[in-house]
């Protein structure tokens, strides 16, 4: 069978995959064996790409022709491609012409691919000249990009990935990276089995599975790392652990900081961030010790104070002289898997093709020349709007046209009020979209079918600045296009629209782009003047590559991207949350990722062996909190913040703290909660903090139901079941079963003030059919539905009203055997099943399809060998021991052999046995 080489289109490690295909449909994935950042492997995510691109799920949930309508939230009606990129072309050119070149905007994401972004920001700065073009990369790595700036004087990830296998400390801040970037968690486990003496830090206010592995978690509060940071440098000062002679030779402004970091002492920070003083103290010894690399995300990003954050950790590499070097420097993690494309030509409101900004004239003028615009024309010197500003000024009625694409702004932007206000007032919304499910569709008066993963062509750059090809291995679906094809189309008709600044939009192919954006950076720090497309093919390369061959490690020489040279440190003061906590929002919320889902879920959301990894969103607290209200697990709470409010069942957590909660970014509402307070150097909003109330709420309709259901109608029944949640207070709707050999169907809960769609609901889930067995109490306002199969296997269930049995019923379902009693038994049981059978409890290994029940019995048998050769684990255990029975569990259940997502959360099992043991 043919395999395509091309890149995984999910976070930032960007993976390579060999994409299998047969007759223009993908039949398989698996990790390429040659692609320098993975070797091979690949995470639960990326192992799975083949199944959301199957057929089956294309057919149901993929945009595949351009739509229209009248009214938004109307229905929508196909139009021909012409048709709706003269209309684009013909809003955008009415709006410039009556209300200036500002009055339009583009937003746009780190997941276009480099060649897509590159058109989309010639159109905007080059021919409509309005710097209102921004990316979800304002959510994402603005403030990474800001803190490179401001100390290294350039926006230059100087480590690599090969970094953590020689260094001696690895300090993780504000990362989930087993969850988050599972496959450079692979290497860090590498890593640290070939050289056990090294040293991981974990800093993190939740207790992830990545801070519960390493050799110290720092469980700060929230919004504290500035303190922290400031505080290692006082110690390693206090200790003469500083490298004097690089500080001279290399960075300016230390004074300034040593003047700053005076007052932070390590007891000071303990009291701020809420840890032991001797657990600062050791965090700042092992990174003087280094090499040390440094891996973060969201946790610092994502902040009002997220440009501190960066600088003051950038700080204390330049302070140790760990940077540039082998084993050590900073290695901001990117979220998405082309963010650092974006930056490299420029798609942010602030900044110009390769690492220029707009407010330099002479970086306006030789982004001019280079596009070949016509003499006298100039670029726009008015500063674009960030991403929220975009959509404030849209609230505000100063845009009359937005174009967003390959982003979900309805569900990821923090404050969806002002949100949703903005897309209602903007007059013309285009989206352009590769799947019909986003919730930004809902607000778009056209909607433009875009090509995705394995239909498009171009280039994308990781975390470790490595530029690899993504490839097209079949045909897009329907009428559905590339990128920038689209964007360039539009950009030829609305050429004769608007004056014209000379711009070209003509370009054959994604080749001819990449070779303008290659002419961008010529010169510049991220020169790839040498590379040539077809070599790129063969070899993904880190830039710069002036001679064609890429390069490691930045600043190896100690000369920095700044005008004399020098680094800077920055002192940046500590400012606390935006929002802290108070009597009336007592509880700190923070939101991050699952390791089986992809933000908005428009893609992992369609498979089932994925959603049952995170199952139903839910507010996680920890387990006093609930204990003290006498809650139960799964209860309905009511979350609000000063913003909003979203209904969520509760779950027990120990990786939160108390007064601490965490939701996943995932849950369609959860940015109704979220602070629009960003930080004033990057404009990046502080999602990982607001303050929240939380409540019982208890709604008097309740209803849990799930069914098996034909395979090509799952997903759109998903969508109408999400439809008719739509009137109800609560819904959740997700797949179950297990791709691909089945079977598949659908779970979900509804709940409400007043009696909700029960009929409807039923016939959806063919639990209205004959054969269907019925209780129905109108008084007490409960029913239930149970089907059985021919082999008298439960296939569906409905519970309205009283949902205490929905628990058993589901593990039945999902467990396929045949029923130990009649199905009339189940009609009328409660809380407890008439039969006991063992619970699969929740998923751990996605690719085998393990539970954590199966794998805590195999723990508990193996325990009760104790003192017997090979059943040792059950006694006190040292790590040999732990490594041993993860072995003989992979050995026996195969739970952890394919993907290695699971590894952690198996590894704490194993751990969690010695605990439970004693
Ligand atoms: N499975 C999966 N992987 C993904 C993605 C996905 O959707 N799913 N998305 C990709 C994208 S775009 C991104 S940006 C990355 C995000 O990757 P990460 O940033 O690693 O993931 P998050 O879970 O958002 O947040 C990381 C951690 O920050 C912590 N945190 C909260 N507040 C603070 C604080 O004040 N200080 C510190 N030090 N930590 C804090 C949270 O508790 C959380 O565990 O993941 C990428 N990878
Ligand atoms: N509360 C909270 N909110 C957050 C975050 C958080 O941690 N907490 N994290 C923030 C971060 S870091 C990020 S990066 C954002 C992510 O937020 P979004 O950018 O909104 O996330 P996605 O769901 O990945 O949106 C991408 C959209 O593009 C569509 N798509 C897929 N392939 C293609 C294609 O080839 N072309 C086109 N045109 N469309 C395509 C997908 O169907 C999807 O709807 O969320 C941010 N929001
Ligand atoms: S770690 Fe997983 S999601 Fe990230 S690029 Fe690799 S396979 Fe894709
Ligand atoms: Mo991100």
């Amino acid at each position: 069978m043919p395999e395509t080489r091309s890149t995984c289109p999910y976070c930032g490690v960007g993976c390579g995959v060999l994409v299998a295909h047969a007759d223009g449909v993908v039949t398989g994935v698996r990790g390429d064996p040659e692609h320098p950042a993975n070797r091979g492997r690949l995470c639960s995510k990326g192992q799975t790409l083949h199944l959301t691109a199957a057929p089956v799920v294309t057919a149901q949930v993929r945009a595949t022709r351009p739509l229209r309508r009248a009214v938004r939230g109307g229905p929508w009606a196909e139009l021909g491609w012409d048709e709706a990129l003269d209309e684009v072309a013909t809003r955008f050119a009415d709006a410039v012409a009556q209300h200036g070149p500002d009055a339009v905007g583009f937003y746009l994401s780190g997941q276009l691919l480099t060649e897509d972004y590159h058109v989309f920001n010639k159109l905007a700065k080059g021919l409509v000249r309005t710097n209102n073009l921004d990316t979800n990369s304002r959510l994402c790595m603005s403030s990474a990009v800001a803190g490179y700036q401001d100390t290294l004087g350039s926006d230059a990830v100087p480590a690599c990935y090969d970094d953590l296998a020689q260094a001696g400390t690895v300090f993780v801040t504000g990362s989930n990276m087993a969850w988050a970037h599972p496959v450079l968690y692979r290497r860090l486990e590498d890593a640290r089995r070939a050289r056990p003496q090294m040293k991981v830090v974990v800093v993190d206010p939740r207790r992830t599975e990545t801070a519960a592995e390493a050799d110290l978690h720092l469980p700060i509060l929230p919004g504290t790392d500035v303190v922290l940071h400031h505080a290692m440098l006082h110690l390693m000062l206090w200790e003469g652990r500083t490298d004097a002679a690089y500080i001279a030779a290399h960075t300016r402004g230390f004074d300034a900081l040593r003047d700053r970091v005076r007052e932070f002492s390590p007891a000071v920070a303990a009291k701020v961030c809420g840890v032991p003083e001797a657990d600062i103290v050791q965090a700042a010894r092992w990174f003087a010790d280094g090499p040390t690399l440094s891996a973060w995300c969201m946790g610092l990003n994502q902040s009002h104070a997220g440009t501190d954050k960066n600088t003051s950790l950038i700080n204390l590499h330049l302070a140790t002289g760990w940077i540039g070097r082998p084993g050590a420097g900073p290695l901001s993690l990117t979220g998405q898997p082309n963010a650092m494309g974006g930056r490299e030509v420029g798609g942010l409101s602030h900044l110009l093709p390769g690492h220029r900004l707009v407010a330099d004239p002479a970086h306006r003028a030789e982004v001019a020349a280079l596009w070949g615009l016509a003499p006298g024309v100039e670029l726009s010197a008015r500063p674009g709007k960030a991403a929220l500003e975009l959509f404030e000024a849209a609230a505000d009625g100063a845009l009359q046209a937005l174009w967003i694409a390959c982003t979900n702004p309805a569900q990821s932007l923090p404050d969806q009020a002002l949100v949703r206000r903005a897309l209602e007032r903007c007059p013309f919304v285009v989206l352009q979209e590769a799947y019909l499910g986003a919730a930004t569709a809902a607000f778009a008066d056209l909607l433009l079918p875009a090509a995705s993963w394995a239909e498009k062509e171009g280039t994308v750059t990781n975390s470790e600045r490595r530029i690899s090809r993504v490839r097209a291995a079949v045909p897009p679906p329907g009428e559905a296009r590339a990128d920038w094809r689209i964007a360039a189309d539009v950009a030829r008709r609305l050429q004769r629209r608007l004056p014209d600044t000379g711009a070209r939009f003509d370009w054959p192919d994604a080749e001819a782009v990449w070779c303008e954006h290659r002419a961008a950076t010529r010169g510049r720090d991220l020169d790839i003047s040498g590379l040539d497309w077809a070599a790129l093919e063969r070899q993904p390369v880190q830039w710069p590559a002036p001679q064609g061959v890429g390069r490691e490690r930045l600043f190896g020489d100690g000369v920095f991207a700044t005008p004399d040279g020098r680094a800077c440190f920055q002192a940046p003061a500590w400012r606390p949350v935006a929002e802290p906590r108070d009597a009336r929002h007592p509880v700190a919320l923070t939101t991050g990722r699952w390791r089986d889902q992809w933000h908005g879920m428009t893609r992992t959301g369609t498979l089932a062996r994925l959603a049952a990894h995170g199952g139903e969103p839910a507010l996680e607290l920890h387990p006093q909190e609930l204990d003290r209200r006498h809650w139960s697990p799964g209860r309905l709470v009511r979350v609000s913040s000063r913003r909003g409010s979203v209904l969520l069942p509760v779950r027990p957590s120990d990786a939160v703290a108390p007064a601490q909660a965490f939701i996943a970014m995932h849950a369609p509402q959860v940015n109704r909660l979220t602070t629009p307070q960003r930080c004033p150097r990057s404009k990046q909003p502080e999602l990982k903090h607001a303050a929240v109330r939380v409540e019982a709420a208890d709604l008097p309709w309740q209803l849990e139901a799930a069914a098996w259901l034909p395979a090509d109608a799952v997903l759109t029944r998903q969508a109408a079941l999400q439809a008719l949640g739509e009137a109800c207070a609560y819904a959740h709707v997700r797949p179950i079963g297990r791709e691909p050999e089945g079977p598949l169907g659908l779970a979900l809960r509804f709940a409400h003030e007043a009696p909700g769609p029960l009929q409807a609901v039923a016939e959806l889930l063919g639990l209205d059919a004959a054969g269907v067995l019925r209780y129905e109490d109108p008084r007490r306002g409960t029913a239930r539905r149970v089907r059985v199969d021919d082999e008298r296997r439960l296939h569906g269930y409905l519970l309205c009203g009283d949902t205490a049995a929905a628990g058993w019923l589901r593990d039945w379902l999902l467990q396929q055997e045949p029923l130990p009693v009649p199905g009339r038994a189940l009609l009328a049981a409660g809380r407890v099943p008439p039969v006991e059978r063992p619970a699969a409890g929740p998923l751990v290994c996605s690719c085998h399809g393990v539970g954590e029940a199966a794998i805590r019995a195999r723990l508990h048998a193996a325990g009760e060998g104790a003192g017997e050769p090979g059943g040792g684990e059950g006694g006190e255990g040292g790590e040999d021991d732990d490594a041993a029975c993860l072995a003989r569990l992979q050995d026996e259940l195969r739970c952890g052999t394919a993907c290695g997502s699971c590894l952690p959360a198996l590894k704490a099992l194993v751990r969690g046995r010695r605990g439970a043991a004693a």
